[in-house]
């Protein structure tokens, strides 16, 4: 891991995008790199302009504005968050999000090249180079800041882990962890579930058949026909393929006394690239101070052309606006409401529809006592 975050380094110094972490540099690549950094002691000024240029040259954000299109992983299979049609297009709360990334750097939310992941394959998809950012059901830890290797933006959707099982299984008066000893318990592979799961079984001291899959297709198809016993993921997941899924002879239910974890979701794309970090992340808070103000897609030319604060008028590219300096377009949050729509639109796009509300859940607005909280475009 070191190895790779060497040379993401290089990479960025030489103005290249890494493409492969199988690129067979060795130590003395890394030390080419600490070198030359090393060197900058000698003449600052010069070197550290050097240094500034280079690093926005190699930004992910270079590459996306060259190529033309974003590079965007998402789930395909998250019920509300990305879910592959049959023409191959995404529908949901994280396609719209990775739609809306591709207004703000390209200037249309159509330049968008989706790629379906499993949970097992997202990060090594970002650290390959396949992908540029992810928007798939992802939740910030710590070892994935880290240790993994990636950085994280704006959580877009507060999620926690719950359980649900038949009710005609004798789960319609369960309400947690406790009730479950002996249970098949089903969950996909490389998640936080997996491992939240086996710690509040631990805790718990009961003892559970935990069976992973590979996506949760295949998690929910086993528990369909009876394979499992209890599926648990995101509790957003779960009222997400109730919804849609719940055969007609069957009653599922989410245990009550569930979450057992924090699941902030969001997106996050390789670590140390401030540009592209910066533009993504704004992007995310662009959507949440829109709708903080009540500029949604519906009215946000009015807004443009007799912006309600001076606020909006900076975010939307007038008198003022910071975008230009991040590498953007004046217009490129403009171009993010106008073709994708505030949070609140693109929530209740997707997300409404099955149930799942914001009010007096972490995704309100702050001002209405949520989460869902930009710092000031200023
Ligand atoms: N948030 C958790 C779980 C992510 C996850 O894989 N969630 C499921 C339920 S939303 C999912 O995306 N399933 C779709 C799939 O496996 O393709 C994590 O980051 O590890």
């Amino acid at each position: 891991m070191q190895k790779h975050l060497l040379l993401r380094l290089l990479a960025v110094l030489l103005g290249f995008t890494l493409v492969a972490s199988a690129c067979g540099d060795d130590d003395s690549d890394s030390g080419e790199a600490a070198d030359s950094s090393s060197d900058s002691s000698d003449d600052s000024a010069d070197d550290s302009e050097d240094v500034v240029e280079a690093t926005q040259d190699g930004s992910v954000l270079a590459a996306v504005v060259a190529r033309g299109e974003l590079n965007c992983g998402v789930s395909g299979a998250g019920v509300g968050f990305s879910v592959t049609q049959p023409d191959g297009s995404q529908v949901g709360f994280d396609a719209d999000y990775c739609r809306a990334t591709a207004a703000a750097i390209l200037g249309d939310a159509d330049a968008v090249n989706f790629v379906p992941l499993t949970a097992a394959e997202r990060f090594t998809a970002v650290q390959t180079g396949q992908v540029d950012v992810l928007f798939r059901n992802t939740t910030w830890t710590q070892s994935r800041d880290t240790d993994v290797g990636m950085d994280f933006g704006p959580t877009t959707y507060f999620d926690g882990q719950q359980l649900m099982g038949r009710a005609g299984d004798g789960f319609s008066g369960a309400s947690g962890v406790a009730d479950i000893d002996g249970a098949v318990v089903c969950t996909n592979a490389g998640t936080t579930t997996e491992k939240n799961i086996a710690d509040a079984a631990d805790a718990e001291g009961i003892s559970i058949d935990l069976q992973t899959f590979e996506d949760f297709n295949q998690v929910t198809d086993a528990f369909i026909n009876g394979a499992c016993d209890i599926i648990t993921t995101d509790g957003s997941a779960l009222v997400g393929r109730k919804a849609e899924q719940q055969p007609a002879d069957q009653e599922w239910a989410i245990f009550p006394a569930t979450p057992i974890s924090k699941e902030p979701l969001g997106p996050t794309y390789g670590q140390n690239d401030s540009a592209f970090a910066d533009a993504v992340n704004w992007t995310v808070y662009a959507t949440m101070i829109a709708d903080e103000n009540g500029i949604n897609q519906a009215n946000v030319d009015g807004a443009v052309a007799n912006p309600p604060t001076a606020e909006i008028g900076r975010l939307l590219g007038g008198e003022g606006e910071l975008q230009s300096a991040m590498g953007l377009s004046a217009d490129a949050f403009y171009q993010v409401i106008s073709q994708v729509g505030n949070y609140s639109d693109i929530f209740d796009r997707h997300l409404t529809p099955l149930g799942i509300t914001r009010e007096g859940s972490a995704n309100a607005q702050w001002t209405d006592g949520g989460l869902i909280y930009a710092p000031p475009a200023r």
